[in-house]
């Protein structure tokens, strides 16, 4: 960033007080890189754009059966989509017309969706587009989860393979979470930010700077409905938890909202570990590596947690397939080291 005496009309922003918007706030971090193109820029403003859209859409879905939208036949008898269809149309749609992106891995699509006219472009983008969508009858906290890579090689046409990206390569990761309010939470490998949208200027605006999740936490997230397929060692960890020791400050409490985004957003906040481990239904867990783990693994790491898929380093898995599963333990660094040594105990 220039300082004052090169450009005296330009406050050190540290000083300054007062609201930071997303753009504001990606502008000055794109300053700090001399080669910045603009390019995270376009990506970001094209994702902020369509999570305002789907935020909308979100905020009134309870009016569906009046309003005859998401799944059901508005008041012309036209068939509406579900609310996850729309809003992956949303983000191709605007991620397409960024110029920036050359591919788009998406839950909701079987295959890589190839960008027309991108295959020049240098940035692949994997979303979960609503994840938790099945909570939205219930008003439960939802949301979008991405993450941003770019192309490793640009002299030939981009191939699947070339999305099959370890989570470590990822050049950005973030999710926008749908609940009380609305809010960006993300990092490009320099810490976590997070950002609440005021909807009287529908800007999101600098709310969480330098997020760190507790070394250590009171709260466990899991499922325990399937507690009856929990390999042995979850079982233990989860008996432990369960255990009275004032002195480590057990029993801790249990929450599970069944909602990823959500259950993730209060343990960083908070302190906490989540974890979807094997079961009988999902033998490689439920969450899928590319646009789900890796990307909560990635902004947890930059927060000073820690993200294990029970072997390993859920940012090492090599990926096999673009919707691959792996287990996740996930959150407080001190707890998810001991979820993992009794997992090998
Ligand atoms: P279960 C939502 O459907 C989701 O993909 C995640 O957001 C959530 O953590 C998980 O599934 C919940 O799965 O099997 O506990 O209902």
């Amino acid at each position: 960033m220039q300082n004052n005496s090169e450009n005296p009309g330009r406050e050190n922003k540290k000083t300054m007080k007062g609201l930071v918007t997303l753009e504001q706030f990606i502008a000055d971090q794109q300053a700090l890189h001399a080669g910045a193109t603009g390019a995270f820029s376009r990506i970001f403003r094209a994702l902020e754009l369509g999570a305002k859209m789907v935020n909308r859409d979100v905020r009134k879905a309870g009016l569906a059966d009046i309003l005859g939208d998401f799944g059901s036949t508005n008041v012309q008898g036209e068939e509406q989509k579900k609310l996850d269809v729309i809003a992956d149309e949303t983000f191709i749609n605007h991620l397409s017309r960024c110029g920036e992106v050359c591919a788009i891995i998406s839950e909701e699509q079987d295959e890589a969706y190839w960008v027309p006219g991108g295959e020049n472009n240098e940035y692949i983008v994997s979303i979960d587009p609503l994840d938790g969508s099945s909570n939205i009858d219930v008003n439960a906290s939802i949301g979008t989860i991405f993450s941003i890579y770019r192309r490793k090689d640009m002299s030939r046409r981009a191939e699947t393979a070339d999305c099959l990206q370890q989570g470590i390569y990822q050049l950005a990761a973030g999710y926008f979470i749908y609940g009380s309010s609305t809010m960006l939470v993300y990092t490009t490998g320099n810490g976590v930010n997070g950002f609440t949208l005021d909807d009287s200027l529908q800007e999101f605006c600098l709310s969480h700077g330098n997020l760190r999740i507790p070394e250590n936490g009171k709260i466990f997230s899991i499922n325990e409905g399937n507690s009856a397929d929990f390999p042995g060692g979850v079982s233990r960890y989860i008996s432990w938890c369960k255990e009275k020791d004032k002195e480590t400050n057990r029993p801790y409490g249990a929450r599970y909202i069944g909602s990823l985004i959500a259950d993730f957003h209060r343990n960083l906040l908070k302190g906490g570990i989540f974890i979807y481990p094997p079961t009988a239904k999902t033998p490689n867990g439920k969450l899928r590596l590319m646009y789900e783990c890796n990307t909560m693994a990635f902004i947890v790491e930059q927060a000073g947690g820690m993200a294990s898929t029970g072997t390993q380093r859920v940012m090492e898995v090599i990926p096999s397939e673009l919707h691959q599963r792996v287990p996740l333990f996930i959150g407080s660094k001190k707890m998810v080291e001991m979820a993992v040594a009794m997992l090998q105990g």
